[in-house]
């Protein structure tokens, strides 16, 4: 008898213990990450894990009663890779939410996925126009180059720039790069003189910078993906360029601020647009670049970190605002629309284009405290994409 009650009493431990994991399960909300996190763009990978984490801690693991976790994939920057990870991670994790992507390649590779699954894809890093048109499944919180370009357009001329050389990334940030600064520069009567492209994996920048140096422009307007700035600062300044008098001028990539700190006294004063400075002065963002630090040994967070961290950010409302229900579709419908304070500042996901709406500001290499951070001394206000228009 005795024995009896002990064996019905494990057997209803056990059925209780099979349905809490069946439970568990149901209850798990997953998110992909699939990010680079070793090769040349290894800083982003390492940026948003970082930042995407750290909005976890702060807004802990349970939300609308499912448990959150994250599957951190190193897709090396290898489109074909990010693919095989975005079917594997579909499949047979089955996850809920995919998201992160490098660079464009790897964004534009994971789209028919997300289309055929509709599976939410949340790109918090590549930056080409067209990415949110691959797929209706496409949300960005990053930005665009089109958006960061216009302004660099719009305030050079203005400030004495009147000739430029253009040297981009030959890869699609990089061509919207070009296409953008150039059509509005030239609208605003500037003179380009050349379009250089050099290529994305392994660049040599010197005979392109050579070439720049021979045609003498007031400045060279530069686009090269996070973590390539560096380079093409030290090539720049070691060929006494800016002493010829070529001012350095492009898009926020170029004076990230995950290598800034470390590119020396001869960045000071390059002026860049973008739409996000870690010295950005409010107190959301003091408060996120603090924490950030604190928890990554005093890395400084860059504009790849805020895509990570606003991209949760976008993930865990939708998932708030959905209560779990309606599948791909439920969270998609409730992602478009967010409207929030960022660190970056007031952002938006336009529900039309799933893109980003934001400010884009004008920042000047200064030095704050002994660092050197892209210090803001304008802006401009609720910059749509400007390829969405075309
Ligand atoms: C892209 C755009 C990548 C901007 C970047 O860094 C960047 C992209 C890795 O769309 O591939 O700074």
């Amino acid at each position: 008898m005795k024995k009896r009650v002990f064996l019905n009493a494990s057997a209803a431990a056990v059925l209780a213990m099979c349905s809490a994991a069946v439970m568990a399960q149901d209850n798990t909300f997953k998110i992909g990450l699939i990010v680079p996190m070793t090769g040349q763009q290894a800083s982003t990978g390492r940026q948003i894990e970082a930042a995407a984490r750290l909005y976890m801690a702060e807004n802990g693991n349970m939300v609308a009663g499912k448990k959150i976790e994250l599957i951190v994939k190193d897709d090396t920057s290898i489109p074909d890779v990010t693919k095989r990870l975005a079917q594997e991670l579909v499949v047979n994790d089955k996850v809920n939410v995919l998201a992160g992507f490098g660079i464009t390649p790897s964004a534009l590779a994971v789209a028919p996925i997300a289309t055929q699954s509709k599976t939410p894809q949340v790109v918090m890093a590549a930056a080409t126009s067209s990415i949110t048109q691959a797929s209706p499944y496409i949300v960005r919180t990053s930005f665009t180059l089109p958006q960061a370009s216009v302004s660099m357009a719009d305030w050079a001329p203005k400030n004495g720039i009147k000739k430029v050389v253009t040297l981009v990334s030959d890869y699609g940030p990089g061509i919207d790069a070009e296409k953008f600064f150039k059509e509005r520069f030239i609208f605003n009567g500037g003179t380009v003189i050349d379009t250089l492209r050099v290529p994305m994996r392994n660049p040599d920048f010197a005979p392109f910078l050579q070439k720049v140096r021979d045609a003498n422009p007031d400045g060279l307007f530069v686009f090269v993906p996070s973590g390539a700035g560096a380079a093409v600062m030290k090539q720049f300044l070691e060929r006494g360029m800016d002493k010829a008098g070529i001012k350095l001028i492009g898009t926020g990539d170029i004076t990230d601020d995950d290598q800034l700190n470390d590119m020396g006294d001869g960045a000071l004063g390059v002026v860049t647009s973008h739409h996000y400075s870690a010295a950005h002065p409010s107190p959301a963002n003091k408060k996120f670049v603090d924490a950030f630090q604190k928890a990554n040994k005093g890395m400084r967070p860059n504009f790849m970190a805020v895509g990570g961290y606003d991209g949760m950010r976008v993930i865990y409302e939708a998932l708030k605002a959905s209560k779990g229900q309606g599948g791909g579709d439920g969270l998609l419908a409730a992602m478009k629309g967010q409207l929030f304070e960022s660190p970056r500042g007031p952002m938006f996901i336009d529900a039309q284009t799933r893109d980003v709406v934001q400010n884009i500001y004008l920042r000047k290499v200064q030095k704050q405290n002994g660092q050197l951070y892209n210090v803001e001394f304008d802006v401009i206000k609720d910059v749509k994409d400007p390829g969405k228009t075309k």
